[in-house]
């Protein structure tokens, strides 16, 4: 029988780190240099290919980072089933922020499945996170699994929501 899955996802990370544009690239295939600002938040509805039967929707929101938004934070993270927390390689100091945005992400599900993504990776000569801080931060914050973004050239920008996808459905079947 084929089943069909409907999830909230969320797209969360300081402000420049690149969701808007990962989205861009995933619902669109395409990177525009000039995105703007994210005011509130934003929807995104795609359907993922697992390549089984199911069928598999996400409803993805795309928050803006600002401190004037903090009051969307209740509904956004509100029936969430997982979340995508990405930095920008080539900002180290995004890295502390990490620990806000899964505590964030997490205020309403503490084991909610995070993918963490080190956004940018195109940017090879600016890079300022190495593999194995981000390995780290994972751990730290028990985060699901870590990967390397490039909403730019589209590097693991499909994995990333496939694995997310994955460990939420992992998640529902145990
Ligand atoms: P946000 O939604 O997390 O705030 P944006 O971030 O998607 O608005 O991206 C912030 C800036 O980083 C944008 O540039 C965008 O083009 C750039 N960017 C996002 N992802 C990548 C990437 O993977 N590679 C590169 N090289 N740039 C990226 P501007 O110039 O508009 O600030
Ligand atoms: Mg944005």
């Amino acid at each position: 029988m084929v089943k069909q899955f409907f999830f909230k996802i969320l797209v969360a990370g300081p402000g420049g780190a690149g969701k808007t544009s990962l989205l861009q690239q995933y619902i669109k295939n395409m990177f525009d240099p000039s995105t703007k600002m994210t005011i509130g938040v934003d929807f995104f509805l795609k359907e993922v290919d697992m390549g089984t039967d199911d069928k598999v929707s996400l409803q993805i929101w795309d928050l803006g980072g600002q401190k004037m938004f903090q009051e969307l934070h209740k509904d956004y993270v509100e029936g969430a089933k997982g979340a995508l927390v990405l930095i920008d390689l080539t900002n180290f100091f995004q890295t502390k922020r990490v620990q806000k945005w899964v505590e964030l992400v997490r205020s309403e599900r503490k084991d909610l499945p995070i993918i963490f993504i080190g956004n940018k990776s195109d940017l090879k000569d600016d890079i300022m996170v190495d593999d194995k801080y981000l390995k780290e931060l994972t751990e730290e914050h028990n985060m699901d699994a870590v990967l390397k973004t490039s909403a730019k050239t589209g590097e693991n920008v499909d994995k990333a929501f496939e694995l997310l996808t994955k460990a939420i459905l992992d998640n529902h079947r145990s």
